[in-house]
């Protein structure tokens, strides 16, 4: 609406300038105000970006707010293994996610110990991650750096060499999250994963003063009841929260209410429609029961994933495109839910 503000006043300014009799002034407002019906935009449709929107995220209570200080809640897709599903980490695919299933964000896993990833083959696997992150910024989405690790407390040298190279290199857009560490194991909050972020996280911060941090916690990123009472001591930090649908239920969403009541942010980077192990049964009642409480919450959430693996928890069928471009045919059940999810409650950016 300000842009349309601005080309009024801009007409409005030419006409006074082109005449000094106060009748044609006031002929000049009425024509005005007959163009101005003309080109209303679409109270649904957005002009401009998302992160034209809502600009630099920060974190206020338990709450992820954007430049306005209004709650913010963010709906997207992440992506696969990087090492694994290399295809799909294109800015092809991240337009197609923006303009076709209206993501808001793209969260990139960059695969770490495991065959092929980053601590073999560092060169590539950034080269795959930087794609999407340039991509998500020319299209002006939020994009979430994933270290896709289960053990990072065993390579905590590389994620600060990784991590304070995509601060130096991107932290001053507003588009970037990072995610320190995907999915820790059964091990202890307070005596290894907050230490761990902390260092990390200092890292980030020689390069990036203010993006937002995402901290995974315990047994697969859902102990947050364990950060109660011991967050880090940094301004913009959120705890991770990750469930499967058709295995994780209340029991878990009553130790999310009770970390958020405890003022304890949350930020679902991962959750998936189906059983834990990304393959299974699709529990349609659950998956609305988890969505209804995210929205409650304005609790922003990341869709695994996109892939074409032959496993229910993947957005696409086997063979399609990492262009983009895929038709109802080429996508699962699980794709389609989110994405209808996606269509109807994030706004529309064009
Ligand atoms: C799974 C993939 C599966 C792959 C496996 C390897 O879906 O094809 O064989 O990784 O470990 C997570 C993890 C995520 C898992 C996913 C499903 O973050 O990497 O992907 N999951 O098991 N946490 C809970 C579930």
């Amino acid at each position: 609406m300000k842009l349309v503000k601005f080309v009024f006043t801009l007409v409005f300014i030419v006409f006074i300038g082109c005449s000094s009799k106060s009748d044609e002034v006031s002929e000049a407002k009425e024509k005005i105000e007959s163009q101005k019906e003309e080109v209303e935009v679409p109270e649904e449709t957005i002009i401009g970006t998302v992160v034209e929107k809502h600009g630099q995220l920060s974190v206020e209570g338990n709450h992820m707010v954007d430049k306005d200080r209004n709650p913010v809640q963010l709906r997207g897709m992440s992506l696969f293994w990087s090492q694994w599903m290399g295809q799909y980490y294109t800015k092809e695919t991240v337009k197609w996610l923006k303009e076709d299933w209206n993501v808001t964000i793209i969260r990139v896993a960059m695969g770490v110990e495991d065959d092929g990833g980053y601590l073999t083959n560092g060169a590539s696997e950034k080269a795959k991650v930087f794609e999407v992150i340039d991509a998500a910024i020319e299209e002006g989405i939020y994009v979430l750096v994933d270290w896709h690790s289960h053990h990072a407390e065993d390579y905590v040298g590389e994620a600060k060499i990784f991590f304070a190279e995509v601060a130096e290199k991107y932290g001053e857009y507003p588009n970037l999250i990072y995610e320190t560490y995907n999915e820790p194991l059964d091990v202890s909050w307070e005596g290894v994963l907050k230490p761990y972020h902390e260092e990390v996280v200092t890292e980030i911060r020689k390069y990036d003063p203010d993006n937002i941090v995402v901290c995974g916690t315990r047994n697969w990123s859902q102990g947050v009841s364990e950060v109660i009472g011991n967050k880090l001591n940094d301004p913009n930090i959120i705890y991770t929260l990750h469930y499967y649908a058709s295995t994780h239920k209340e029991d878990l969403r009553n130790a999310a209410q009770t970390a958020l009541d405890n003022d304890v942010p949350l930020f679902v980077t991962e959750y998936g429609v189906t059983e834990y192990t990304g393959d299974g049964a699709i529990d349609i009642t659950s998956v609305e029961e988890w969505w209804t409480f995210l929205d409650a919450n304005d609790i922003s959430w990341c869709n695994w994933s996109v892939a074409d693996k032959e496993e229910n928890s993947a957005a696409l069928k086997p063979g399609a495109s990492g262009l983009g471009g895929w038709q109802e045919s080429e996508i699962t059940q699980s794709g389609q839910m989110v994405k209808d999810e996606m269509l109807e409650k994030n706004q529309s950016f064009k």
